[in-house]
């Protein structure tokens, strides 16, 4: 029942309209006003910033409809083959500043908000974050869409429209609380809803085996699901592509009336209060087997409404009433699944083609394989998806028939043309027949279904040909590759450090750097300038003195500005290691507390912030968010130290919050244990904004140091190839604690940060090895080589020369991690697609 064209079909052109844009900040104002005065969505008369920034927000909605349309109609005639990026997350942060940066309206709507008596910079704060992501991977899939615009490419992303997106930490006297967030509460203006674009999803029901043979999915529960698109533009250009997020609803004929007039309220709405709980929640809790289920059905509803939709466009281009040639489909559309979230594309592709359109097996598989291709972004085993296969048969037997083919067909694959593999086939194949539990395994459903599968980083990707995915490796040698991440320079330099651009800028005497990042390397020839050193000390002085407003503004705290800016912001996870730092801050203020008021003055004061969340039923994460509170409390009120040391939690770190945090950082703290981090997609950000990393040989900290250079980077600790022989030694009971490292835990156990229990935390990294305990991940083994890298931070930074210098040299050595390149590279490498720009509107 979708269909993306009325009866008349797409226009060969867009009608003109009477409605001229504005581009004089006089227009702009009167539009402005427009807006507020015929919106219907608050009072007239009434122009507060709140007012203000919808109807500005609106006044840009419209400039970007235009193009928006022209790049929908351009694809539609050029009909070039086109990327669908599936996620579950994405993490836009604020559309605003983002808009009038790549339009290129930034002054104009500035000068039009003062003639109303606003300044634009308050007006953007009205805006609340899209966090339909958790933290990394969704903002990775946010900086795709960015990049895909900017090249002009025609790709775009499809994902859920969350109700409440990620959650609101409060941090209270128990620690972390979570708040649900409702982005919506008001209604957002970046979205346009698309009341013809509308999928049916079905859910649970039974398979029917017709005479012909054929069979056909029926029964169950049927939900809509309607489109939402999301305005992506590019930086400098007219392509503006979509984000298409979908929304769950039911029919009037699935309201009872006659049930409702009955007084049985809630079960003559059952079906919409279900479409209801589709999208009501970023990530539900699936500790329990009614969110296994939500999180599932949620999948399936993204999968499924991106590939009717995806297939209907197909159709639509293919020229409508002739023969649609199905083998052409891989040549038109490639899909990309963020992670194995969306893996359901894959039954669900052969479904709709078999059942729906009528191909066969063998044919549906063909499309299907040429046309998926599948990014891994972790090795983590808790984070390999698995479904149990008797909810996957509730809820999708249609699906699970498909996937039992699949998994019976690699089988068979391996023993007629590898029979040197069948003792590992029990460990390849996609379903686990543990008796205890049987499972599907979607990481193994996506590399036996892709035709590429990727890695996000070089050693990740390394690692995993080297581990995960090792026994593939050699049926298909050539479909295992890497696309290293990268961060969008647009939202995360141009436009959240528009003094260090302009910096930039001027030394470069070409503002081009903004699109090819690369340009960056000529920045080396002035490192040590020391005309640029103080423009860029003074700039990174200014940043600093607008962070310490935030931090007062938000804590109560103040922090010096003159102190070394150091910060770790990122998920709260084991692997990442806050408890590492924390510690380390912890006998750093033991040792301060024990030197001489003239020893103290011969130290580097510094400001340590941490910020992040912890998933709402990680105990442990909650205890190190709770740890960093309590010793925050204590140092910063010890009048000995605090002009020392200051510990700052950052509470509720989000896009907006990094666009601040990020300009005003001097040191970044990337230190989990090696090979557990895929990427790290932050540690490029601070590098970018002249911060220098402190870090280990993780991820693409791996790349960053080999293109900033050794020497500008603050290593330590084991390296991924020592980490097993490690965690044996600690199994056998050889490892010697470092002294330092027991010191720093006895003083948190003596109750030096109030009476919380923080042995269960310090218990885990102790005693035996185990996943969770025994310190898997080797905090007690990098403690020593943290803090000697730690003292080489304070030593450089007393020499301010030299300190600048490296920040130079870390911008300057961050042009490969645009995501404009991460991008280039898929779309050649992976999605064989090409530029397809739109030159008039
Ligand atoms: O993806 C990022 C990487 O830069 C990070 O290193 C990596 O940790 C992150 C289950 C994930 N991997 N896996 C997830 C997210 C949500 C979920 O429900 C797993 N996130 C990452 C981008 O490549």
């Amino acid at each position: 029942s979708g269909t993306a064209t009325g009866k008349a079909g797409i226009p060969a052109e867009i009608p003109a309209i009477a409605h001229p844009l504005a581009e004089e900040p006089t227009e702009i104002a009167s539009n402005i006003n427009y807006h507020a005065q015929y919106g219907p969505h608050f009072s007239p008369f009434k122009f507060e910033p709140e007012q203000a920034y919808y109807a500005t927000a609106e006044s840009i909605r419209d400039q970007l409809i235009k193009q928006w349309n022209e790049t929908y109609l351009h694809y539609h005639k050029a009909n070039p083959k086109q990327t669908y990026y599936l996620s579950m997350e994405y993490l836009q942060g604020r559309a605003l500043s983002n808009a009038v940066g790549n339009l290129d309206i930034q002054n104009a709507y500035a000068n039009a908000l003062k003639q109303l008596g606003h300044e634009i910079e308050n007006i953007v704060e009205q805006e609340k974050d899209a966090a339909l992501g958790n933290g990394g991977l969704g903002r990775l899939a946010s900086c795709f869409l960015d990049s895909m615009a900017t090249l002009n490419l025609p790709a775009w992303g499809y994902g859920l429209r969350y109700r409440y997106g990620l959650f609101k930490q409060l941090i209270t006297k128990a620690g972390q609380e979570e708040i649900a967030e409702d982005w919506l509460e008001k209604y957002s203006p970046w979205e346009v809803v698309r009341h013809d674009i509308v999928f049916p999803i079905r859910f649970f029901g039974h398979v029917e085996v017709l005479p012909n043979g054929s069979r056909n999915w029926v029964g169950g529960e049927v939900l809509q699901a309607v489109a939402y698109d999301v305005p992506i533009p590019g930086y400098k250009t007219k392509n503006t592509n979509s984000l298409r997020l979908w929304d769950a609803k039911a029919t009037a004929e699935d309201f009872d009336l006659f049930q409702f007039n009955d007084g049985q309220y809630e079960s003559a709405a059952l079906l919409h209060s279900r479409a209801q709980q589709i999208c009501a929640v970023l990530y539900p809790g699936d500790a329990t087997e009614n969110g296994k289920l939500l999180r599932l059905k949620q999948q399936f509803f993204l999968c499924s409404a991106s590939l009717q939709d995806i297939i209907s466009r197909f159709k639509e281009r293919s020229n409508g009433n002739n023969e649609i040639r199905w083998s052409e489909f891989p040549t038109k559309v490639a899909v990309q699944l963020n992670d194995t979230h969306p893996t359901l594309a894959i039954p669900e592709l052969m479904r709709l083609l078999m059942d729906v359109e009528g191909l066969g097996w063998d044919e549906a598989w063909d499309i299907t394989t040429r046309t998926i291709a599948y990014t891994n972004h972790t090795v983590l085993p808790e984070a390999l998806e698995k479904w149990s296969q008797a909810v996957m048969w509730k809820l999708l037997p249609r699906h699970m028939e498909i996937i039992e083919e699949i998994d019976k067909r690699f089988i068979s694959m391996i023993q007629s043309t590898r029979p040197d593999l069948e003792n590992k086939l029990s460990g390849m194949r996609i379903l686990d027949h543990n008796p205890q539990k049987a499972v599907v395994r979607m990481a193994n459903l996506c590399v036996v279904s892709s035709h590429t599968v990727n890695g996000v980083a070089q050693l990740h990707s390394d690692i995993l040909k080297a581990e995960l995915f090792a026994d593939y490796v050699s049926i298909w040698p050539t479909k295992f590759q890497n696309k290293t991440n990268g961060i969008t320079p647009r939202r995360w330099i141009r436009f959240c450090n528009p003094e260090l651009s302009h910096i930039i800028t001027k030394w470069l005497k070409t503002d081009q750097w903004v699109t090819n990042l690369d340009l960056l390397v000529n920045l080396r020839q002035f490192a040590d300038n020391p005309d640029l050193h103080a423009e860029w000390e003074s700039v990174k002085l200014a940043s600093k003195r607008r962070l310490a407003q935030y931090v007062l503004h938000v804590t109560g705290e103040s922090i010096d500005p003159n102190s070394l800016f150091d910060i770790q912001v990122k998920r709260i996870h084991e692997y990442k290691r806050q408890l590492l730092n924390i510690l380390g801050a912890i006998y750093r203020y033991k040792k301060l507390k024990e030197m001489s008021p003239e020893q103290r003055k011969n130290t580097t004061p510094r400001t340590i912030m941490i910020g992040g969340k912890a998933f709402a039923t990680y105990t442990n994460a909650k205890r190190i968010v709770k740890l960093v509170n309590d010793v925050g409390a204590v140092v910063n009120t010890d009048p000995e130290v605090n002009n020392f040391l200051k510990v700052v939690f950052v509470p509720n770190y989000n896009v907006s919050v990094a666009e601040v945090l990020i300009p005003g950082s001097e040191l970044s703290q990337h230190i989990s244990t090696a090979g557990m981090e895929a990427s790290g997609t932050s540690n490029m950000k601070f590098a970018l904004n002249g911060c220098l990393i402190i870090g280990t040989l993780d991820g693409a900290n791996v790349e960053i140091r080999e293109e900033i250079g050794e020497e500008n980077f603050f290593l330590f600790g084991a390296t991924a190839d020592e980490v097993p022989r490690l965690r044996k030694e600690r199994e056998k009971g050889t490892f010697k604690p470092d002294p330092r490292f027991e010191e720093a835990k006895k003083f948190v156990r003596s109750g030096a940060f109030g009476t919380y229990d923080y042995n269960p935390l310090l218990d885990s990294l102790e005693g035996n090895s185990g996943y969770g305990r025994g310190d898997y991940f080797l905090v007690g083994h990098d403690f020593p080589s943290y803090m000697e890298a730690q003292a080489r931070v304070d030593e450089a930074y007393k020499d301010r020369k030299q300190w600048n210098k490296m920040s130079i040299l870390s911008t300057a050595g961050s042009g490969k991690f645009s995501s404009d390149r991460t991008i280039s590279q898929y779309a050649s490498e992976i999605w064989k697609i090409e530029e397809c720009r739109v030159e008039k509107v």
